[in-house]
């Protein structure tokens, strides 16, 4: 059964195209700086908003009845979706998708139901992915919606809730590892606290230190030898989250000794959320090595929560391809629309809308961000800005020869600095129109 019957492969047209349904930028086969678009961005779809939001919000009831979904937490149900996501992803051009275990199947009444569920799931995914080439960037588990999880998972008081959390994070990147996946994410949905009063902050840190070790174990013992993402979120749903910010997490894989294991999943969200932009989040994690994949999203800077839009602001891509093209690529990550349509977008023609408008976006964004790179506007002036590092007394600093003494000699001779020159802030923003 064809579930988009009045959908065809979305195509590339061209910027003077006025079909909404075709892509302006996006060509998958165009090569920008030697690779295709389509090996630069490793667009991903995910399961989780993409084929399971139902438009619900605290406020009211599902918008979003799915012709295909019959709305039963089945088996049946679950694989029929299958089907569905995989014809959607086909018909987009997306190379890649991402999943949560309970997105793609029910919980059981106990845990070895539970698995089964997703093993049968799984069998269903497996032959999708044979039939359509359509890759798994990266499996995780859904460490928060049920109710056993609500003093967090890894970071709960109760020993049995870690216990079952392990047991399903084991299971997770069994399933992972069988279907190719590229990566594992950890978002720590409820790893933080309400309130440390009544939270024991090191206990709760030293355990999630301990989980992670575990899964590093058993990835290694099962051969899945994919890269751990951790994402960064600042709060919601806890008032703090441990992965608080790419600085937090960089803090954390260092202090638990993880750092040849795990990378950072950044997403634009939850930079926004934790005070940063996301060009701020991406390079900070990327200059030290850490940058492994990105959840391209966007919040809505008048409210303050995870409203996990999809990105059309090209701005914002050309940010996030300037630091991913000067860190060669994101492979083996890639660019997750962890996004949602809204709620007033019910029928399922806007879950095609929303990607191609991230899409289209990014692929804007990759281009204009080699156009600026390859005319050397930034790189330049940035490297010039530093050049008092590239020889004399600045060259003797980088390089560990100077000392305190050394420099206040080098100063009493000299008398003062040589001048300041100009930051060329305004100068810069314009130059960078020019390329928008
Ligand atoms: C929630 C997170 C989540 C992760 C995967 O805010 O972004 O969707 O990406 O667990
Ligand atoms: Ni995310
Ligand atoms: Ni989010």
């Amino acid at each position: 059964m064809e579930c988009f019957p009045e959908i065809e492969s979305i195509a590339f047209e061209g910027p003077g195209s006025r079909n909404p349904l075709s892509f302006r930028h996006y060509n998958a086969s165009e090569v920008v700086e030697g690779r295709t678009m389509q090996e630069h961005l490793r667009f991903s779809v995910c399961y989780w908003h993409t084929f399971r939001a139902n438009g619900s919000d605290p406020f009211g009831a599902a918008t979003m009845q799915r012709p295909w979904d019959d709305g039963s937490e089945s088996v049946e149900n679950a694989v029929k979706r299958v089907e569905v996501a995989f014809e959607f992803m086909q018909k987009l051009g997306a190379p890649f998708y991402c999943f949560h275990d309970r997105d793609v199947a029910p919980e059981g009444a106990s845990l070895a139901e539970t698995n089964a569920n997703l093993d049968r799931v799984a069998d269903a995914l497996e032959a999708a992915q044979q039939r359509t080439g359509i890759k798994l960037l990266w499996g995780t588990a859904n460490l928060f919606s049920h109710p056993r999880f609500l003093h967090g998972a890894a970071t709960t008081c109760n020993a049995d809730v870690f216990a079952y959390a392990a047991a399903q994070v084991k299971k997770a990147i069994e399933v992972t590892h069988r279907l190719g996946g590229e990566n594992y994410v950890f978002w720590g949905g409820r790893e933080g606290y309400m309130n440390l009063y009544n939270t024991d902050m090191k206990r709760e840190l030293d355990h999630l230190g301990r989980f992670m070790h575990m899964a590093a174990e058993h990835a290694d013992r099962i051969g899945f030898d994919g890269m751990f993402l951790f994402e960064p979120k600042p709060k919601e749903p806890t008032k703090h989250q441990y992965d608080f910010d790419a600085a937090a997490c960089l803090n954390f894989i260092r202090s638990y000794g993880l750092e040849d294991r795990v990378k950072l999943n950044i997403e634009t969200n939850h930079a926004t959320l934790a005070g940063h932009t996301m060009m701020h989040e991406l390079t900070y994690a990327s200059i030290q090595g850490f940058l492994g994949s990105i959840d391209a999203n966007t919040g809505d800077l008048l409210l303050g929560w995870d409203t996990d839009q999809f990105p059309t602001n090209v701005y914002l891509a050309t940010r996030c391809m300037l630091v991913i093209l000067a860190q060669g690529g994101l492979a083996p990550g890639g660019v997750n629309f962890d996004a949602k349509v809204r709620r007033e977008s019910f029928e399922p023609v806007d879950l095609f809308h929303a990607h191609i408008g991230g899409m289209d976006a990014f692929a804007r964004g990759l281009k204009i961000a080699a156009a600026i790179r390859a005319d050397g506007v930034l790189g330049d002036f940035v490297s010039n800005r530093y050049r008092s590092f590239d020889s004399g007394i600045g060259k003797e600093i980088e390089a560990g020869e100077a000392s305190f003494e050394a420099l206040e000699t080098y100063m009493l001779e000299k008398g003062n600095p040589d001048a300041n020159e100009s930051g060329r802030q305004e100068m810069l923003e314009n130059i960078i129109n020019d390329y928008l």
